[in-house]
């Protein structure tokens, strides 16, 4: 059916071309067409006839008389011949276009045409419904209430704008010092690790050296030993020829007859009495040759483990103790040893003892290459992660958000965790899109451990605003947060502007 009143609105090609079937430049304007796709609507005339045709956009194989469009009959599969009614069904790629002069032209829904309703978030002008025409143009209040709410959010997304470059600006120094950090520990490790090897080539070749050093010790050690007993075994010998002489000597004075007058025995009497006195009273007990060499050796001996101490590390203060005889040459040896720097000595002891025992020294540098490694590893991983653009949430890294929402506080930290009460919702897992997620939370009763995806909205500061829980234990939250912001653009601005419909 065609209506006669829709008939009213039909387009009329104003030219004709001449010869057949030409396409006319010049018709009317077709209603609920953009001007940008009104040539798409220009008529086919007929150079012959005079009879102007129009063929359905998405199938040229159907040719209509130019009077079907808008005619409010739906004549073409895709709806095209139908642009300014509401004949065809509603199809998202076909809308009707408001003009709104002095606003912003926009496309509406055709099922909204000539319902009775003024669709001014839409149609401003009141385009819509146009068959009754009861919607005056509104256009001028809708825009100066657009150019209001422009003005405040420009205002306040330029403020956030300023937090976030400096976020920006902090995360970059941030950024820098990791990485400057890391070339620290980086060459750290390198010369470390020379300094090891140098370490350990020292160390095998001081082994090889204090060794011989060792054998020549032991060597001084055993002369002085076999001087000593040497050295005792002729003391005990003179000592049994001393007790035997002082027998017979004891004898004579015991028994020889004063009344004799024997110069020679009387003098040997009294000679032996005066060495029994002067002998109990210690004097004339000198060591003799062969102390003199014991004490050359001892003192040999000492000079070569002075020589030691002084190139040892040890902070210890070496006291070398002169033995005394007999069995004490041992311990004197024993002394010597003690002295030798500790690490040398126990590397010379346990570079490899076949126990696992790993020389202090070298293992004091294997802990340190080790630690250092680890703060690089760490360090890595944290520059490899995604902090978002401009690495902007390294800036946040001890930042917490506590926002009370229902029974809970939450409690969330950008790099860090979220917390709903005391029970772990999740640890940071990454950013992309504008979206936090966390993960690996506290295990939900029966359910999987507790994650959350966290949502960020354009805002001037950081702050939860709403928590809800789609799935048991799987949480979403809306952060508002200067990190979302982009530079205000009209189409973000039409895109978000409601028309508060209470003021026109
Ligand atoms: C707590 C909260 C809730 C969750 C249940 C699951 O009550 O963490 O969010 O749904 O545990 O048992």
């Amino acid at each position: 059916m065609r209506s006669a009143a829709i008939a009213l609105f039909l387009i009329a090609s104003l030219v004709s071309g001449s010869g057949s079937g030409s396409v006319s430049a010049n018709h009317e304007v077709v209603r609920g067409v953009s001007p940008e796709e009104q040539h798409l609507y220009r008529p086919i005339v007929d150079e012959v006839t005079g009879k102007k045709t129009w063929r359905c956009l998405s199938d040229p194989t159907i040719e209509l008389s130019y009077d079907q469009i808008n005619d409010d009959y739906c004549d073409c599969p895709d709806g095209s011949d139908e642009p300014g009614t509401n004949a065809c069904p509603y199809t998202i790629s076909r809308k009707f276009y408001c003009a709104n002069k002095h606003h912003i032209p926009e496309y509406i829904e055709n099922y909204k045409l000539n319902d009775g309703v003024c669709d001014y978030d839409i149609c401003c002008d009141g385009s819509d419904e146009y068959l009754s025409g009861k919607c005056e143009d509104k256009c001028k209040q809708v825009h100066d209430q657009f150019e209001s709410y422009k003005a405040r959010v420009t205002t306040e997304v330029d403020e956030s704008l300023k937090i976030k470059v400096q976020w920006e600006e902090t995360a970059d120094k941030l950024r820098q010092q990791a990485i400057n950090k890391l070339s620290e520990l980086r060459a750290t490790f390198i010369a470390k690790q020379k300094q090891f090897e140098i370490v350990k080539q020292t160390l095998e070749e001081t082994s090889d050296e204090e060794n011989s050093g060792d054998e020549f010790l032991l060597a001084q050690v055993d002369r002085l030993n076999h001087h000593l007993t040497e050295f005792q075994n002729d003391i005990q010998l003179k000592d049994k020829y001393i007790a035997q002489l002082e027998q017979i000597l004891a004898k004579l004075v015991d028994n020889y007859n004063p009344n004799f007058n024997d110069a020679a025995v009387k003098e040997s009497v009294a000679g032996f009495q005066e060495y029994i006195t002067n002998k109990d009273s210690g004097a004339g007990a000198g060591a003799g040759a062969g102390i003199d060499q014991i004490q050359s050796v001892a003192d040999e001996l000492k000079q070569y483990s002075l020589q030691i101490s002084s190139h040892s590390e040890t902070e210890t203060p070496q006291v070398v103790q002169v033995p005394t005889f007999g069995n004490m040459l041992r311990h004197y040896y024993g002394q010597l040893r003690d002295a030798v720097n500790f690490e040398q000595n126990t590397y010379l002891n346990n570079n490899d003892n076949g126990n696992g025992n790993r020389n202090p020294i070298l293992y004091k540098y294997e802990k340190e290459l080790e630690d250092i490694g680890l703060e690089i590893e760490t360090i890595e991983l944290d520059l490899e992660k995604n902090y978002g653009p401009k690495d902007i949430l390294r800036a946040l890294k001890s930042t917490w958000v506590n926002t009370k929402i229902g029974d809970y506080m939450y409690k969330l930290g950008f790099l860090d965790a979220i917390y709903q009460g005391n029970n772990l919702i999740g640890r940071f897992d990454g950013f992309s899109s504008n979206q936090m997620t966390y993960s690996n939370g506290a295990k939900c009763w029966n359910g999987p451990s507790r994650s959350a995806i966290v949502n960020l909205v354009c805002g001037p500061s950081n702050g939860i605003v709403s928590v809800s829980e789609p799935e048991k234990c799987q949480y979403v939250f809306e952060l508002i947060t200067p990190i979302a912001c982009q530079p205000v653009t009209e189409e973000g601005l039409l895109s978000t502007f409601q028309v508060d419909l209470s003021k026109l």
